[in-house]
């Protein structure tokens, strides 16, 4: 997406292609995690802000049961399609399956009988920047075919839904982006729990900004990334199964997000002593795991490392890195407690304290990071940032830090002279070309409001 347009020009694009009024128009932000990175599908909380970048959507009812959108980005095509529980996927990376991804959940809904239709769309958030655009527009297409359809859905019902719908997409995500994205609120970060979905708000310190800046590395999720993003998910399904089989709890665990109710886990004095005295080795193969689960490798495949296509992931050459995902998803788990408790007492420096530790883990246990987020957030910290970290997914993407308001002229002047104009040029030069000017590459944001619907 990324293209600026007022409501009023969104408007007269709709009038322009379908030749009728929209009745509504809709609005769903991008974010940015603070804390709490590959937490969310574990079970284990996160704290994420909205942003104010939006997909807008302007749409009308269509009495059939057809889907019509159109982007103001020419480079999205304009696609139709009927609603159905089981709509036929369009080519992976093609915007229209996160369109369809809303509408195959939405259709799936036992008391929905909805029609179709009109939708221009138009979107200001970077894509392929750990922004979380694509959730924002299944959203956005959630909230239009709802509104379009004068039905209304409880938000924590329909962002644990969307959450699910969003696999349609290939991705095997947690329920982050579509919460943050429907429960975000000006001046806050939302503390969100998992299984079942929770909110709640957590004041952002005063006199702070968010710096956010691109690190020019692509994030799609639906390209190279998709496969590494996915493997995060399944190697922590192997550490649950492999808890699972060590200890035989009752009951068994879904989730390493489990852990934290049983005693045999609370009986450790920390979470390294767990990870030494559980996992044997660094690195695991699918053998491995096959004799410790008392199963046949095929059996390990078809349970934990299928993508939604039911193909089989490929299988890291160097095994699987049992352990250190899961210190990761542990230490992330209690850094996101902490910073609550410090950000509750606006101690933005303890705050930041707890970024750094959480992109260190998110670099050397969980392995997310790349050398230029590293580089960023090296540049941010040494030019005032009492906090910086890589947000999202990681793979590339977006860096933030966390600034005083007085400093954040001089951070993003570093960012802009030290990374793009030096590290960049020097190391990635290739990259510059591929994108826009530096100003949509670094900038500063509040945490802003979640989404919202508004009757023609
Ligand atoms: P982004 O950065 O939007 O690709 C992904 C997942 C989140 C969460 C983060 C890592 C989706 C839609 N989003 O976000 O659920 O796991 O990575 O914290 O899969």
């Amino acid at each position: 997406m990324y293209q600026s347009r007022t409501d009023n020009e969104i408007i007269k694009d709709f009038v322009g292609c379908f030749k009728t009024q929209p009745t509504v128009l809709i609005k769903a932000p991008g974010r940015v995690n603070l804390i709490g990175e590959h937490t969310d599908y574990n079970g284990f909380p996160v704290l994420p802000v909205s942003i104010p970048f939006v997909i807008t959507v302007a749409a009308s009812p269509r009495p059939d049961k057809n889907i019509h959108i159109n982007n103001s980005n020419t480079q999205y095509k304009s696609k139709s399609f009927e609603l159905s529980q089981n709509i036929p996927h369009s080519p992976t990376g093609e915007w229209s399956n996160y369109v369809k991804a809303a509408a195959s959940a939405l259709a799936s809904h036992p008391d929905f009988k909805l029609h179709g239709m009109n939708a221009f769309f138009n979107g200001d958030i970077p894509a392929s920047a750990g922004l979380s655009s694509s959730s924002a527009l299944v959203i956005a297409s959630a909230l239009s075919i709802l509104a379009t359809n004068s039905r209304k859905m409880d938000f924590l019902e329909l962002a644990e839904m969307m959450a699910f719908g969003e696999h349609y997409v290939g991705t095997q995500g947690g329920g982050m982006d579509q919460a943050i994205c429907l429960f975000g609120k000006e001046g806050y970060a939302v503390k969100i729990n998992f299984f079942p979905l929770r909110c709640s708000y957590v004041k952002f310190p005063e006199n702070h900004s968010i710096v956010v800046a691109h690190s020019l590395v692509r994030a799609a999720k639906t390209e190279d990334a998709l496969f590494l993003y996915n493997l995060r998910p399944a190697e922590c399904r192997l550490a649950t199964a492999l808890i699972n089989a060590i200890y035989n709890p009752e009951p068994q665990l879904n989730r390493l997000g489990n852990l934290i109710d049983y005693d045999f886990f609370k009986s450790y004095n920390n979470h390294e002593q767990f990870i030494d005295n559980t996992f044997l080795q660094k690195s695991y193969f699918l053998s491995d795991i096959a004799q410790i689960l008392g199963n046949s490798a095929e059996s390990v495949v078809q349970k934990y490392l299928l993508t939604r296509d039911g193909v089989p992931m490929p299988v890291p050459k160097d095994g699987f890195k049992i352990p250190q995902r899961t210190l990761h998803v542990l230490t992330e788990a209690d850094r996101v407690e902490k910073s609550c408790k410090v950000l509750e007492k606006n101690d933005s420096t303890a705050f930041g304290k707890l970024m750094n530790a959480s992109h260190n883990s998110c670099d050397e246990d969980y392995s997310i990071s790349t050398p230029e987020l590293n580089e960023l957030v090296k540049i941010m910290r040494a030019s005032g940032a009492p906090g910086a970290r890589l947000t999202g997914a990681g793979f590339g993407g977006c860096a933030i830090g966390l600034v005083r308001d007085n400093d954040v002229k001089k951070v993003i002047d570093s960012v802009r002279k030290l990374y793009y104009n030096i590290y960049i040029a020097n190391k990635r030069p290739e990259l510059l070309g591929t994108s826009d000017s530096h100003s949509k590459l670094v900038f500063s944001v509040k945490p802003a409001r979640g989404a919202l619907i508004k009757q023609l």
